[in-house]
């Protein structure tokens, strides 16, 4: 229950309201009266119910609808009788948020001195400052009794903040802060947000593309219920936190999960949402409230939410509102108004708030215009955060959201307190570092101030002291990041090699072979149950369905009803053990999920091991930057994209035929992108990655795409230096048996389209050439290798060159050289400059089509009469045959010379 009811007024006409405007005090306040008696007799919750209870008689009696409200009034949920007490020192706690402050602002201050435009926020910080001191000092443990420990999602350009207090905590040197955002100094410095990819030992969560904390917050908090009802975790009582921007919100990822989040009863996530009304430009809702329409959608959705937002300033004011007048006024004014009061004085507030009503001006008229403009916030508050934390932590059966009003720039007075540029002062003035100093209590002299020097209370200082033992209490430091798993052992052999024999004739899509694959491995007995299986509502596109049964799909409520294909082999199986995350159509949320898992290894101590799968046209273009997060992270795990190639997913045309992917990839440097097109290349490939990932502990993830072509599967071919190709990018395949040909081709070819490559050598012995075919599985290998040994020999002149592995293998063949794949031609010509002789390559640059697979590849010009032609091309370039028979051949091959360009149409 709210404290004081507040009284909403119905909507009358002006004649109305004169005549009965007497009468309705009166009545008015018999009603409040009683219900003030009720509430002293009965308590809150009896009042509840009669409040209940009187809305359903007006209801019923008289068909009094009362209109919906997501919303409660603009004041503080949280009433003050119901406050906990602050448990620290208040006055400790503030002078050391004042010194965390302080050095949070030099840090950026002396960096933009040094190197101007490098950049960096103050205002943030300096808003959210009470929010953090209250969690650090109180909240955040890095370690709980039972040995679990809280996550904690830090908002990125807050970054200033948490690397001050790391610095007075002793973890931090002064010259790391000298080097905030100078990375590459000698010694190394600071990144200018959490990257955990740059500062492995400190940050674990990449936070500054906005929308991907939140997101990933709550599928992580889900993950952890994944991992205690399944047994991997048993420790427990740990909670995921969240600090997050207000215009941060508008981001469709922040809000697009939040009822997973209360469908979940996720009550160990909790969020605090800094609202300090702005965003970089200005207002967030200038002419709305973000704290009322935050609150709406969380309530709406299930959350429990807190509202803090006026300080212990204005308790006395609030409780002696008895009529809500008050209240009322402070909620109907706009977020862009508040915003001008923070920046105006006191008589300016004063008249423009409060002047609306004389009882309104009498309820201020103790307070002078100077006392009246310090009236603290609630986020600036440490008594009412702390109460709201709190009781967010002992919230049971659904997450907390804490909505917390402060002002951006909070300290900075002229310098940008509540000022629209706020977000991007980086530079304080001598007068305003004076300012900022004696308003923060910092013992630094006018003399000493120029520079914005660091200031750190020797160690034991009472300040020091007071910040080292809450953490001690709180199990230690936070942010750190560290590897708290162990190595896991060798995976059996024996899962791998039915797929070196191949399918003997029979045909099965490489999507086959990975699903047959998985199963094997989830019954392993070592790794089986760290295995996650993720998918967003494809599981039959991809023939998963048999995993349904083998071990069940993850629900943390089991499976409440009988499902309608019960009788069935492979029914729909819900278990609170299920090993399965299927999460409904969201990349987005499964990405996230991806992530928990594939990062559970440093945040659990939990080697889990990851299998997304998905259509491969909304992986890198539509979640690509969770993809670039997670690399930032160091997930671990394998994504595949299912149903790839442009032209060999058939039918489903422009949005869903992916030739790009594999291209997309190249951009992510720690990880390995492999486009297979045979069983064992798909199980030597998936050995190496849990061999290098989680035997290992190597930093990197995998990209594979699997097709849903049935194709008959050959047999590992013997020799040595497959197995290596395989992983390095590339191996001879098929030599061609023709040893007597003049005329000479190296063909290569990659997924499904390797199928059409062989085709092609077919039909060119007919042309008397004799081609080897080459599968080429990684490009993006065999480039990142060559660009390697490509930098290194520029390095080193006079040494020995180091040689790629594209013109070390192919140094001693012979012919014209020819690649087709189902991914745009820049790919393969990525390693084109490594190779011996001109590369033609042929892909599938354009929009897709509805099609079969043969029409699409004829028109993307890349089946094997296409490899036909461009080889035939290719050697009467080297005028080792003549073009009229490149012209016949045309003639042969059905080809229309002048059909228009796929790239292009
Ligand atoms: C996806 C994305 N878009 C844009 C930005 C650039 N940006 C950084 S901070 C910021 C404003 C943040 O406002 P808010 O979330 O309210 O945080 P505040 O600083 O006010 O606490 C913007 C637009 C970003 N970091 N990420
Ligand atoms: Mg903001």
């Amino acid at each position: 229950m709210a404290q004081t009811p507040v009284l909403q007024e119905p909507q009358q006409t002006a004649a109305a309201s004169r005549n009965n405007d007497g009468l309705e005090v009166l009545e008015t306040r018999e009603w409040l009266d009683s219900l003030d008696y009720v509430l002293a007799r009965g308590g809150p919750e009896r009042a509840g119910r009669l409040l209940q209870q009187l809305s359903l008689h007006a209801r019923r009696a008289a068909g009094v609808n009362l209109p919906f409200t997501a919303t409660t009034p603009y004041q503080n949920t949280i009433p003050v009788r119901q406050q906990a007490p602050f448990p620290g020192s208040q006055e400790m706690e503030r002078r050391i948020k004042s010194l965390v402050r302080w050095n949070a602002m030099a840090m950026v201050v002396r960096a933009n001195k040094e190197e101007t435009g490098i950049g960096g926020h103050i205002s943030t910080y300096a808003s959210a400052a009470t929010l953090y001191e209250v969690a650090f000092n109180h909240f955040l443990r890095a370690r709980t009794e039972t040995g679990d420990r809280d996550i904690v999602y830090f908002q990125g350009h807050a970054a200033p903040g948490m690397y001050s207090r790391a610095f007075l905590e002793g973890r931090l040197p002064k010259e790391k802060l000298e080097n905030f955002r100078r990375e590459l100094k000698p010694g190394g410095g600071l990144s200018s947000y959490p990257h955990p990819w740059l500062m492995p030992e400190f940050w674990e969560f990449p936070t500054v593309s906005m929308g991907l904390g939140p997101i990933q917050s709550i599928y992580h908090a889900r993950f952890i219920k994944y991992l205690e009802n399944r047994g991997l975790k048993t420790t427990a009582g740990g909670k995921v936190w969240a600090f997050l921007g207000d215009g941060e919100m508008d981001e469709p990822e922040s809000l697009g999960s939040i009822t997973l989040a209360s469908r979940e009863k996720l009550d160990n996530l909790i969020w605090v949402i800094n609202c300090n009304l702005q965003r970089l430009d200005g207002p967030v809702r200038g002419n709305g409230k973000i704290i009322q329409e935050l609150e709406a959608i969380f309530r709406g959705a299930g959350w429990n939410v807190i509202k803090v937002i006026w300080g212990s300033d204005w308790d006395s004011l609030i409780q002696n509102d008895r009529d809500g007048l008050l209240v009322r006024r402070l909620g109907e004014i706009t977020d862009g108004q508040y915003q001008k009061f923070f920046v105006e004085s006191g008589a300016y507030f004063r008249q423009n708030l409060f002047g609306s009503d004389p009882r309104l001006l009498r309820m201020v008229e103790h307070l002078s215009d100077e006392q009246l403009s310090r009236l603290r916030l609630g986020g600036h508050d440490p008594i009412k955060v702390h109460a709201a934390y709190k009781s967010a932590v002992e919230h049971t059966g659904a997450p907390t959201l804490v909505l917390a009003k402060t002002i951006k720039g909070y300290g900075l007075g002229e310098a940008g307190e509540g000022k629209n540029i706020t977000h991007q002062q980086k530079k304080l003035n001598d007068d305003e570092l004076r300012m900022f100093r004696s308003r923060f209590g910092i013992p630094l002299s006018d003399e000493e101030l120029h520079g914005a020097p660091f200031y750190r209370p020797a160690d034991e200082s009472p300040e020091i002291r007071y910040m080292q033992e809450r953490r001690k209490q709180l199990g230690g430091y936070m942010p750190e990041r560290k590897v708290r798993s162990k190595p896991i052992k060798q995976v059996s052999e024996s899962h791998f090699e039915e797929f070196y024999k191949g399918t003997e004739g029979r045909e099965a899509s490489t999507t086959m072979v990975f699903v047959r694959l998985l199963a094997k491995l989830l019954r392993d007995p070592e790794i089986g149950k760290l295995i996650v299986p993720i998918i967003p509502d494809e599981a039959r596109t991809f023939g998963m369905e048999a995993l349904f049964r083998q071990v069940g799909i993850y629900s943390s409520v089991g499976q409440l009803y009988e499902p309608v294909d019960m009788d069935t082999l492979l029914y729909y199986k819900e278990a609170k053990d299920g090993q399965i995350l299927e999460e409904g159509i969201t990349e987005a949320g499964s990405i996230s999920s991806f992530i928990a898992a594939g990062t559970a290894y440093s945040n659990h101590g939990i080697n889990t091991i990851p299998f997304f799968i998905y259509y491969s046209m909304f992986g890198f273009q539509r979640i690509g930057d969770l993809i670039w997060a997670a690399a930032d992270m160091r997930a671990r795990g394998f994504l595949l994209g299912g149903t790839a190639g442009r032209t060999t997913l058939a039918g489903e045309g422009l949005q869903h035929q992916d030739g790009h992917s594999h291209v997309l990839a190249l951009s992510v440097p720690n990880l390995l992108a492999y486009d297979p097109a045979f069983a064992f290349e798909i199980a030597v490939i998936i050995q190496e990655g849990i061999r290098r990932m989680y035997v290992n502990q190597e930093s990197i993830f995998y990209y594979l795409t699997v097709g849903n072509e049935p194709l008959p599967m050959p047999a590992m071919p013997d020799g040595d230096g497959v197995r290596e190709g395989i992983l390095k990018g590339m191996y001879r395949f098929k030599t061609s048996q023709k040893t007597d040909a003049k005329l000479r081709a190296q063909l290569f070819g990659s997924g499904a389209i390797m199928f059409e490559v062989l085709k092609a050598q077919e039909i060119l012995e007919k042309y008397g050439v004799a081609a080897d075919v080459w599968s080429v599985t990684s490009y993006k290998e065999l480039y990142r290798e060559g660009n390697d040994y490509e930098r290194w020999n520029m390095l080193h002149p006079g040494q020995a060159p180091k040689v790629p592995y594209v013109s070390e293998r192919l140094k001693d063949t012979q012919g014209v050289l020819v690649a087709a794949s189902d991914y745009m031609k820049v790919l393969p010509e990525s390693i084109g400059q490594w190779m011996p002789r001109p590369l033609i390559s042929l892909g599938t640059d354009g929009f897709g089509r509805s099609e079969g697979r043969a029409s699409l590849r004829d028109f993307f010009e890349v089946d094997a009469k296409h490899i036909v032609l461009a080889t035939l091309h290719a050697l009467a370039r080297e005028k080792k045959i003549e073009s009229k028979t490149v012209n016949q051949a045309i003639k042969d091959l059905g080809i229309n010379p002048e059909k228009a360009n796929p790239a292009i149409s």
